[in-house]
């Protein structure tokens, strides 16, 4: 960061959001931390800690580290590499109370913690309702039959070898994800409140070319898509969706699908429910109507305050939390601050998110930052400058079709509280004055 950005006039550039806080321009970034010209006296104020003299620091002011004092480890002492030991509480959690077994749970992904748009493969949240099948390549098989004119048989190699393969970047969110926070702020953490949820660049096939190879009967209207794995995951998927945009993918981020992640081939349903998208993908048939599975009536279904259910709500809304600060990631220092959030939404493009510092009474627009697609995750940020008042942290996210993250009061007085399941509600952070930070509800 060169000092001559600091020099210059300062114009009105800061927008106020309010009482909470105020947001940095660079310019005023560069004030702040003492950067700017005329502040370059060692020590000067800065805001990170000690601003060096303008004719350069002073070498015995940084001792040679002992890190340098001896070689490293050699090129391949990981052949496969693992993050640095120094991230070694960066890692996916359960929550012990939630589930009765290790088979039939979830782990949820470190938000907090990550930043940017893709997730680590080794992060990825998981849900199993069977345990991890754990399938030979070889011996893999995809059946498709049912109303179709030639039942078909793939091996692996068969998908792999098949023209038009394609590359997308989409989001997965469990439809429980958040549905702990239904009646009330639970749990401590974006980790467990959002954490169902991965955004991965999938390589695969698209559905519509194995189902063309089928040839699907003009009574078809819907898929079902069956699990290979001991909970035999089983969902019924209108024939439309399988044909705009469903892959079957055999890769995420560039390697192989993990084991976990449906290994060798899950099926992918951008925006749509993260139960819809079968790991270990064994058979597709094609019918003329819902197959009413377990996993699309009794769960997955929300139950309405009048003892209705809303039936076959597939795609996840408009969405989005700030990961930091959040409860696992406090407010350290004062002055300029950075916060961080993820929007997503299953209906389109997130095109603004708006952030608000003083829970939801004034709200400044955030900066998207690096690829807005459809149906992925997408990053945002605010620079701000805390001065160690209390904050209450909220985003709403916006997408291109014109929806809006509601409130969870909103939310509520649609749906009532009898729902575990898509609450895309606006989340609160209460960051005290100290820094930590709390799971609240505004009221
Ligand atoms: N075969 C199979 N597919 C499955 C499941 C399962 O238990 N078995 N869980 C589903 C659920 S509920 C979700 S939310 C997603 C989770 O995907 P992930 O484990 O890659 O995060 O997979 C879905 N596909
Ligand atoms: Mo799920």
């Amino acid at each position: 960061m060169s000092t001559q950005n600091g020099s210059g006039s300062r114009g009105p550039e800061h927008a106020s959001p309010g009482r909470a806080g105020s947001i940095l321009s660079r310019r005023r970034f560069l004030a702040a931390a003492g950067m700017g010209a005329g502040a370059a006296a060692a020590g000067a104020g800065s805001a990170f800690g000690g601003a060096v003299a303008a004719a350069g620091p002073d070498p015995n002011i940084v001792p040679v580290p002992e890190w340098t004092k001896m070689l490293g480890a050699g090129v391949n002492a990981n052949p496969y590499g693992k993050p640095s030991v120094f991230e070694k509480d960066v890692v996916r959690r359960e929550v012990d109370w939630l589930t009765a077994s290790h088979e039939s749970s979830v782990s949820f992904t470190p938000l907090y913690a990550l930043d940017g748009v893709i997730t680590p493969n080794g992060l990825c949240f998981v849900r199993h309702h069977g345990g991890e099948a754990e399938i030979d390549p070889d011996k893999y098989r995809l059946m498709i039959h049912g109303m179709v004119d030639r039942p078909l048989v793939f091996t692996l190699e068969d998908i792999k070898r098949m023209p038009g393969r394609v590359n997308r970047a989409y989001f997965l969110e469990c439809a429980a994800n958040s549905g702990m926070e239904w009646r009330g702020a639970q749990l401590n953490g974006c980790q467990f409140t959002h954490g169902m949820i991965h955004n991965v660049f999938y390589t695969g096939v698209p559905l519509k070319t194995l189902l063309d190879m089928a040839g699907v009967n003009p009574k078809g209207k819907w898929v079902l898509a069956e699990g290979a794995d001991a909970a035999v995951m089983t969902r019924s998927i209108p024939l439309e969706k399988a044909m705009q945009d469903c892959l079957v993918a055999f890769a995420m981020n560039g390697e192989a699908l993990r084991p976990e992640q449906g290994y060798p081939v899950r099926l992918v349903v951008p925006g749509w429910e993260g139960n819809m998208w079968v790991k270990w993908l064994r058979r597709l048939k094609v019918g003329d109507q819902p197959w009413q599975q377990r996993e699309e009536t009794s769960k997955y279904t929300d139950l309405l305050a009048d003892g209705r259910s809303r039936r076959f709500t597939f795609v996840m809304d408009a969405k989005s939390v700030v990961t930091s600060p959040s409860p696992q990631a406090p407010l350290k220092l004062k002055g300029p601050n950075v916060m961080s959030g993820i929007a997503w939404s299953g209906r389109g493009t997130i095109r603004r998110v708006d952030v608000s510092l003083d829970g939801g009474r004034n709200w400044t627009t955030a900066r998207i930052e690096g690829p807005a697609m459809p149906m992925a995750m997408t990053r945002f940020y605010l620079d701000f400058d805390w001065s160690g008042q209390e904050l209450m942290v909220q985003s709403r996210a916006m997408d291109d079709s014109g929806y809006v993250q509601p409130t969870k009061a909103e939310l509520r007085a649609v749906r009532g509280t009898n729902s575990i399941y898509h609450n895309n509600g606006i989340q609160t952070w209460l960051v005290r004055g100290n820094g930590e930070t709390e799971n609240v509800e505004v009221g």
